[in-house]
């Protein structure tokens, strides 16, 4: 896999219930509801732990039990393979 910038429009085509990022950025979102709080935060530290091995990092909050996600690839200025790559893997740990 490589940094090569595919841009947010190629991303979206490859996934479901992702949105393009709010404002100019060339970036993903989603919005992941769970049953609780430690629901939410275990899906979280599944995913850093996924994230740290991609070497490929979100941009996310969590209220209670909603994580906002935004991924984009900052090195490469937009969003590339790694962000559908960490994208699937947010979408199959939340089931
Ligand atoms: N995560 C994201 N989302 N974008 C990057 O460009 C990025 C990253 N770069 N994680 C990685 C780390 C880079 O800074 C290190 C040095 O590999």
């Amino acid at each position: 896999m490589d940094r090569t910038r595919i841009g947010a429009k190629a991303a979206l085509d490859q996934l479901e219930g992702w949105r393009q990022a709010d404002g100019s950025r060339d970036a993903i979102a989603k919005t992941f509801r769970f049953p609780s709080f430690v629901s939410a935060f275990a899906w979280m530290t599944h995913v850093a732990l996924e994230a740290e091995k991609l070497d490929h990092h979100p941009e996310w909050s969590n209220v209670y039990n909603r994580v906002e996600v935004v991924l984009t690839t900052h090195d490469a200025g937009g969003v590339t393979a790694f962000d559908v790559a960490l994208a699937r893997i947010m979408d199959s740990a939340a089931g």
